[in-house]
Formats: structure tokens, sequence, C-alpha cells
């Protein structure tokens, strides 16, 4: 269960003869929200409740408890999937964003720019592979993962990926994950940061509306800049939005189809390749350090 919305993913997966990976899920959603607050101006409050939702049969209690259950256990094997990103020195992005926002399309210019050299791609979708087929024209390799009813990628789902991917060290693991402004926020996957992203056409009060997504980001991709002459949308202003939220998030505005700031974030890409190399060799001299202290060698 999704501790955000009550989705049921008890997610099978699994990796097919052609590399493809998949993952089905069961469970149902459960919507029938009690525990809320009655405003003044009439609308209902959900928010400072747990998850707020009730399934029937199970008490409110043992439902935060189950949802404590799968976020704490998330959260361990993300912190697996990140000790074993971090000793090979693998920059890993979860890009998130709401459906059709360019997550592929910025992905496959972005992987273009770069030389395709130690470029993997996890890709999550509820269905089809569209997504990696696309990814795996550019000639990086991409494992889909098919999530089904599931809303979103959990630590599992990738750590089962990145045994079936050849990661070179140094290199660039991208996360796209489930187009979803919600539940992608409270799930690690034990990445290095995520990268939110959301286009010109989606109004510039999103940052507020979604505001966990944009507080979990270190940066935010402003996309589809091209199509700013065309829609009412005020980049500013949405700046303004995302930094409230999050003051320390970095803004880019990009265009996948123009190439406008595709160099800005290929530097934000190389700055944290950079900083987590370092930290991979700063982390091996200590390991170093303790092996020479430990045999009485020094
Ligand atoms: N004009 C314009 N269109 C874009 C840009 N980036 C993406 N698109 C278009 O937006 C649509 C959705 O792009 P995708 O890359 O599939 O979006 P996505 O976020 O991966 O979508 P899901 O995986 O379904 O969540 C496509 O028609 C793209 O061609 C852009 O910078 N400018
Ligand atoms: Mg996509």
């Amino acid at each position: 269960m999704c501790a955000t919305c009550g989705c049921g993913p008890e997610v099978a997966f699994k990796v097919g003869e052609s590399g493809k990976a998949s993952a089905s899920a069961s469970g149902d959603h459960a919507h029938h929200h009690h525990g809320h607050h009655h405003g003044a101006d009439g609308s209902l409050d959900y928010s400072s409740g747990s998850a707020g939702h009730h399934v029937d049969g199970v008490s409110q209690k043992r439902l935060v408890e189950v949802e404590a259950d799968i976020l704490s256990k998330n959260n361990r094997l993300a912190e697996g999937n990140r000790q074993r990103l971090e000793a090979m020195a693998v920059l890993a992005l979860n890009l998130v964003s709401s459906p059709g926002s360019g997550k592929t399309t910025l992905l496959v210019e972005t992987i273009r720019r770069m030389s395709a050299n130690g470029i993997a791609v996890i890709e999550g979708d509820q269905q089809t592979s569209n997504d990696a087929d696309r990814i795996r024209a550019t000639g990086a390799p991409a494992i889909q993962i098919n999530t089904g009813k599931g809303c979103h990628l959990d630590a599992a789902m990738v750590g089962h990926a990145i045994d079936h991917l050849h990661l070179e060290e140094r290199g660039v693991l991208f996360i796209e994950n489930v187009g979803n402004l919600v539940c992608p926020a409270a799930f690690d996957l034990g990445e290095d940061s995520k990268v939110a992203i959301l286009s010109v056409t989606e109004g510039e009060d999103k940052p507020l509306k979604y505001p966990h997504m944009f507080a979990a980001a270190s940066v935010m991709l402003l996309n589809k800049v091209d199509l700013a002459p065309y829609v009412d949308f005020d980049m500013d202003a949405c700046e303004a939005n995302a930094r409230r939220i999050n003051p320390n998030i970095e803004v880019i505005r990009i265009s996948a189809k123009s190439g406008d700031g595709m160099a800005a974030w290929l530097d934000w890409i190389e700055q944290r390749r950079k900083a987590v190399a370092h930290k991979a060799i700063e982390m091996a001299k200590a390991r170093l350090e303790h092996l020479i202290v430990a045999s009485g060698a020094a």
C-alpha cells in the first residue's frame, strides 16, 4: 500500500528473456476518507492526518502501522541501493513529474548530448515498454518496469533492475519514475537527487498544490519553454512558488524541443557526477586507512 494514496502495489518483479523487466501489482485503492477537517470556507482538509484513509475491516491505527512498515522497509532497501551506487560512483537521478511533462523526451535529448558511455536507464510506467524502446534507440541500455496498478517505483524494484543493468563505474543511472506528482515523492529509491520536471502547460501553481514533490527535489526543470509564448504561464511566479516550498531548489528553464537550457542541465549533471566521484574516492581512502591501521601496517 502506498502511504499517500492507498494504492496497493503488491508488486511482483519479473525480468523477461528480452532483458525487459516487468512487475505486476495487486491490491486495491481505498479512498473512503474519514478523519478530515471542515474548513471555514466549506473545504475538507485531510492533510493533517496520517494518510487519512480507511479500509473496511482494518483499523486506522493498523493501517498507519502497515504504511510505516512499508516506508521503513523501502528506506532500508533504498539505503542498500545508495551504498551500491555510491561505491561505484554512479550518479543516480530520479526523474519525477506528472504524465507528459517531457521526462522521456528530455532523457533522449540528454543522452544524445552526453556520450552514451556509462549511461543506463530504468523506465517506470504502469503499462507498455514505449519509453524504454525510445531510450534504447539512443544506444543506451534501458530496463522497463511495469508497475500495473502501482503509481510509483519503489526501492526493491530499482534494486532488482540494478542487478540486471551493467552499470559502469562513474556512470549515470537515470530513473524515470511513473508519471505522478504525488506518490513518487514518498519513496526513496537510493538516488542521489530527485529531478522534478514541470512543463509550462501545467500551470505555475503546481509546486504549491503538490508541495511534497518539490520539497523532495534538488532541481526543477521547467520544460517546454518553447511553448511559453502560447500559454498563460508566469515562469517567474512558478520559480517563486517552487522556492516557497523549497528555498534550495535549483531551477533550469529548458526545452527538450528547441534545446534551450540543455547546456545548463548538462552542467548540473556534470557537477553532481564530480561530487559523487569525489565522495566515492573519499570513502575508498577512509576504508583503506582503516585497513592499514587494522593490519598494523601503518
Ligand atoms: N513543445 C514541446 N513539446 C515537448 C517538449 N518536451 C516534450 N514534449 C512533448 O510532450 C509530450 C510528452 O512527452 P514525453 O517525453 O512522453 O513525456 P513523459 O513525461 O515521459 O510522459 P509519461 O512517461 O507518460 O509520464 C510529447 O508529445 C513530447 O513531444 C518540449 O520541450 N517542447
Ligand atoms: Mg515517459
